[in-house]
């Protein structure tokens, strides 16, 4: 996260990969989805999770709902 955007928006990896997501803004957020929920990520502190099943995975920060991401699992 950085400048409240998400970066890349749009992020493709296969089953079993690590996704990490790190703050580099000042204020926290959070990578939140259906199935996912990093919790407050502080400034400079970083969140993974392992994407087990192929699909997409839209995800908002709880903070800043305009602040959205895809993770598609292949
Ligand atoms: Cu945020």
């Amino acid at each position: 996260m950085r400048n409240l955007q998400f970066y890349p928006v749009t992020i493709e990896v296969k089953s079993g990969d690590v996704v990490e997501w790190k703050n580099d803004d000042l204020v926290p957020h959070t990578a939140t989805s259906a199935s996912f929920d990093s919790g407050t990520i502080v400034s400079g502190q970083s969140w993974r999770h392992t994407f087990t099943h192929a699909g997409d995975f839209p995800y908002i920060c709880t903070f800043h709902p305009q602040m959205k991401g895809v993770v598609i699992v292949k």
